[in-house]
């Protein structure tokens, strides 16, 4: 079987690399089921404190491959539905959902689902060269993969619409001044300062970045009153956890934390 991503386990984050190059890492079932499998075991991996997933080449992710899997067949149209909900939307509940930061270096174009996947990172990168196009509407498809999602929170709803409805490329500096991202790099830099970003993070309270984690993903659907509530349980549990002690001491100690392994 051709290997269609690639996975470099440091000894304490990995890097997930989206491997079809040539076709700018457009993805295909076999793809994000090899994906699905790597995010799993990052999430089982006691070593793995965050993730990074980048792309092959000089692109990041060209969204679903426009190829067989959605050509019609024999038996009718394809069946996109199913294609998105077994495939491209458990990659983005499982990349949200996993217990670690992930850090999402966007090396060249983000289209479609391509785009949706970076936007579920935490911590999004971009070389100053990549773009990001919510290419949907180009082939008369809608934004799926967690666009409409992202998109409005992030930039609010006339950017969102614009990008969705134009399928324009926006830069990465322009992404950057939006708040669609967190800091457009030079292109030189990428790499390194993405691997920076999960060395720090996995330096960081793994047990309270996965309540942050549970904490930003509730806070879509929540008022405030229910956000609030949720903060204080969240709160008692770092309370008791080992981050906190030692983040505590390490304060009255006047020296750098020495954090726990996750789980602990
Ligand atoms: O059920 C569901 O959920 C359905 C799935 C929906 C999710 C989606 O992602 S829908 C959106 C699918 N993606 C697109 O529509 C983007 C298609 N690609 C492009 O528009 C352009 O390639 C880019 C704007 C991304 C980049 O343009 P450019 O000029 O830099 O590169 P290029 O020359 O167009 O592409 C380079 C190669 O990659 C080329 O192959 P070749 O001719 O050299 O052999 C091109 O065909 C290939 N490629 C790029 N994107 C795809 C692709 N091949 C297959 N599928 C692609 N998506």
């Amino acid at each position: 079987m051709t290997e269609t991503i690639r996975i470099d386990r440091h000894p304490t984050w990995w890097r997930i690399t989206l491997d079809r190059p040539d076709k700018l890492n457009a993805v295909t079932p076999e793809m994000l089921t090899a994906l699905l499998a790597a995010l799993d075991a990052a999430a089982a991996a006691p070593d793995c404190r965050a993730l990074l997933l980048t792309g092959a080449g000089r692109g990041f992710c060209a969204g679903q491959e426009l190829g067989p899997t959605v050509m019609p067949g024999p038996d009718g149209p394809p069946d996109l539905e199913a294609l998105a909900g077994g495939f491209h939307h458990r990659v983005v509940a499982r990349l949200r959902a996993l217990p670690i930061p992930v850090v999402c270096a966007v090396n060249g174009v983000a289209a479609g689902a391509g785009a949706s996947f970076a936007l579920a990172a935490d911590i999004v990168l971009a070389a100053r060269s990549a773009s990001f196009v919510i290419a949907f509407a180009r082939i008369g498809l809608v934004p799926d993969s967690g666009a409409s999602f992202f998109l409005p929170r992030l930039v609010g709803e006339a950017r969102a619409r614009a990008m969705a409805l134009l399928a324009e490329p926006v830069g990465a500096e322009q992404a950057e001044a939006w708040g669609l991202i967190w800091r457009a790099v030079d292109d030189a830099a990428l790499a390194a300062e993405a691997a920076a970003l999960c060395e720090r993070l996995a330096a960081g309270p793994a047990g309270a970045y996965a309540l942050t984690r549970q904490a930003f993903a509730a806070s879509a659907a929540n008022d405030l009153a229910a956000q609030l509530a949720l903060e204080a349980r969240l709160q008692g549990e770092a309370g008791r956890g080992a981050d906190f002690a030692e983040g505590v001491r390490a304060f009255l100690d006047k020296r750098p934390p020495r954090f726990p392994p996750r789980g602990a």
